[in-house]
């Protein structure tokens, strides 16, 4: 459940989907500078997580928007695992809550596309993302025609079984298009920002805190107590050893001390323990998923080979 909040100027945007979909182009639309690598690379060589913030104006308001580009979900160079470790690095950067799920495509909507979106929502941020997941097709040359997008958008959910399963639960659907600057992209892609810069300001201001990223930071924020702990019984142990004169007393206090500072030290990779405990998690939940999916298909086979009246001899 999200909390209400006043609404407030600041936006975060976090973008799934396969590598060379046009994630990083997208994001540098929304940036509206080249903040972020576009290539056609594996995720593999593509950054861990790539995070920015920029300033928009916006009817006389000042926005701050956090742009959050993710590796390719749905990458079959990656293992599932990867991704997710990934993905829950991701997270950390929007521990604030997300505004925005930006999950982009390309020209087609695939298998792949399919069990990226139900990673997502299944596996990492639950059913309530759905509420606060938006659809951009991009490379859409025909974006600013309303016609064509309204066309496109009804065309692309009869695709295939997987198009027709999914994305009649997508709330909002964008199409732009984020050609590079060489191709005389620029007002290409000034138009492309006006479009999702006004959905994210007038659409997107509820902000979602997924159970994960509070997991996250509850965990993160009871080991930053325990280290705070420690930290001031140092400090008292040490005013304590200054003070006193008994060598029995100072062989106790150093004792102290030394589990004080063991306790200190435990803390040091905090966040990345924190947050590989959770991929853990979530690598397990994926892995009982696809069980699950093996089971309903194994559970279809035997019963059309049930419902069959021919017999195999
Ligand atoms: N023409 C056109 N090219 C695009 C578009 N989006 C991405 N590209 C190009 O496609 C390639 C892959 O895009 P990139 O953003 O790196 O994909 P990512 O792996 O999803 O981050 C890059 O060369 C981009 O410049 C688009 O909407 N139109
Ligand atoms: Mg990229």
């Amino acid at each position: 459940m999200s909390v209400p909040e006043a609404p407030s100027n600041n936006r975060t945007v976090v973008l799934v989907g396969r590598t060379g979909v046009g994630k990083s182009a997208c994001a540098n639309t929304l940036a509206g500078a080249d903040l972020f690598e576009e290539s056609n690379l594996s995720a593999s060589q593509t950054k861990l997580v790539n995070s920015q913030t920029i300033r928009v104006d916006r009817s006389g308001k000042e926005y701050k928007v956090k742009i959050v580009d993710t590796v390719g979900i749905g990458d079959t160079e990656l293992l599932p695992d990867e991704v997710l470790q990934r993905l829950v690095f991701a997270c950390n950067e929007c521990v604030e809550g997300i505004n925005s799920v930006f999950f982009i495509t390309k020209d087609r909507f695939t298998k792949e596309e399919a069990d990226a979106w139900d990673v997502m929502w299944q596996v990492l941020f639950g059913a309530e993302v759905l509420e606060y997941t938006s659809f951009i097709r991009t490379n859409f040359l025909r974006f600013r025609d309303s016609v064509a997008v309204a066309n496109n958008k009804e065309q692309l959910q009869k695709t295939n079984k997987y198009a027709k399963r999914v994305l009649p639960n997508v709330k909002y659907f964008l199409h732009d298009d984020n050609p590079p600057s060489e191709y005389d992209g620029k007002t290409t892609r000034e138009d492309s920002r006006e479009i999702l810069l006004k959905h994210l300001i007038v659409n997107c201001a509820k902000v979602f805190h997924p159970p994960v990223l509070r997991e996250i930071k509850e965990r993160i924020s009871e080991h930053a107590k325990a280290h705070q702990d420690a930290r001031d019984k140092i400090r008292q142990l040490e005013a304590r050893l200054e003070e006193t004169s008994s060598e029995r007393e100072q062989l106790r206090i150093r004792a102290g001390l030394a589990q004080a500072n063991n306790n200190t030290a435990i803390d040091r990779n905090l966040v990345n323990r924190v947050l590989l405990t959770v991929v853990v998690r979530l690598v397990q939940r994926e892995r009982e998923r696809q069980e699950r999916e093996q089971a309903e298909r194994q559970g279809m086979f035997e019963l059309l080979c049930g419902a069959c009246s021919c017999s195999v001899m």
